[in-house]
């Protein structure tokens, strides 16, 4: 059986944890939207979540980065007065950052480059960027400065979300192409899920790149998701803030509205929400309630499960 997830950073890292334990392959189609370069260093936030949780070396409090990461250099670089000084590099993880960003300077597509960094931390899934060209998440904001676009980053770390917010763009999302394996995997799957990703600023870049969404609609195999939003909030993170500029109410029910049912050329054929979302409805969707909390790999496998049960999957 393969299974292919939809994944952002650290939700999707946390998802997948569940997802390896099932009797599958198991493919994540991970966004890049919030990939950064700063000091000439190509970083890719959400596949390095993946990959580090996936091979036992995250941060388990932050949830991105390494765990036992020192900060030599960073500080170096604020000595220096360097850019971005909101955005804190670890030693360890700048090594990733080297050897990603010389085999990219090399030739190397970032699929081929992100399997390369996977050989060191053996995930036991196949981790594929969601496209090998360059895609970055700005937001469009207005403040003191004016109205302008700054980087995901900026918007994410550096101001916490707390800035007007107009919308979200994906710079060069409307030129890019799927990154090399994702339609293949999407057309041999035999279930496709969403992770309980950011739906505005994970998720939606992934369907940006052109090609991803119609595989998934092509795609003889049934789609479920799994809401990010549990009793009205969402659980970490600021997917309420990204919702605001969607005019999107922060429910359930209404991130699923933004994937659709696929009876109306949505992506959905079911729809997993928590206990306390139990009375969301859509129409022309199967929901199931029962409890989302990824406590443990093995809770979270138990969600998968159902939700697979839901469409018709048994793994
Ligand atoms: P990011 O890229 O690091 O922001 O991570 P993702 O986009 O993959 O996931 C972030 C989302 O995960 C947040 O919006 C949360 O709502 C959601 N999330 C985190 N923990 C849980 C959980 O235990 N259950 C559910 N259902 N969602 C969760
Ligand atoms: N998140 C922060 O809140 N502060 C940071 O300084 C920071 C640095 C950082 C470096 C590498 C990396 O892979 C992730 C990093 N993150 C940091 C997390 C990241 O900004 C976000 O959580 C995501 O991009 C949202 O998915
Ligand atoms: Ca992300």
């Amino acid at each position: 059986m393969r299974i292919v997830v939809l994944a952002g950073g650290i939700g999707g890292a946390r998802f997948l944890l569940g997802a390896r334990r099932l009797p599958a392959e198991v493919t994540a189609i991970v966004n890049t939207g919030d990939d950064v370069t700063l000091h000439g260093l190509h970083i890719s936030p959400d596949l390095d979540s993946v990959m580090y949780t996936l091979g036992g070396a995250a941060d388990p409090e932050r949830g991105w980065g390494r765990a036992g990461e020192t900060w030599a250099v960073g500080s170096e670089l604020a000595a220096y007065g360097a850019e971005a000084p909101w955005f804190s590099l670890g030693d360890k993880d700048i090594a990733t950052h080297l050897v990603r960003t010389r085999m990219l300077d090399a030739g190397y597509p970032l699929s081929a480059v992100t399997a390369a960094l996977c050989a060191r931390w053996e995930p036991g899934i196949t981790i594929l960027p969601m496209t090998d060209d360059r895609v970055e998440t700005h937001a469009v904001v207005t403040d003191d400065e004016g109205r302008r676009a700054i980087h995901f980053q900026e918007w994410w770390v550096r101001y916490r979300g707390e800035i007007p917010t107009d919308r979200f763009v994906f710079t060069g999302a409307a030129e890019a192409a799927p990154g090399a394996g994702v339609v293949e995997a999407i057309a041999a799957a035999d279930a496709i899920v969403i992770a309980p990703s950011n739906p505005v600023v994970s998720i939606a870049p992934i369907l940006a790149v052109p090609g991803v969404r119609d595989a998934i609609v092509a795609s003889r195999a049934p789609v479920v998701g799994v809401s990010p939003i549990i009793d009205g909030a969402p659980v970490r993170g600021m997917a309420d803030k990204c919702l605001a500029t969607l005019d999107t109410e922060v429910s359930a029910a209404a991130v699923a509205g933004l994937y659709g049912p696929s009876a109306e050329g949505g992506l959905l054929d079911g729809w997993l929400v928590d206990d306390s979302d139990a009375r969301a409805a859509v129409e022309g969707l199967p929901i199931l309630a029962r409890p989302l909390w990824m406590t443990t790999p093995e809770e979270t496998e138990a969600i998968i499960r159902d939700g697979l049960g839901l469409v018709g999957v048994r793994p």
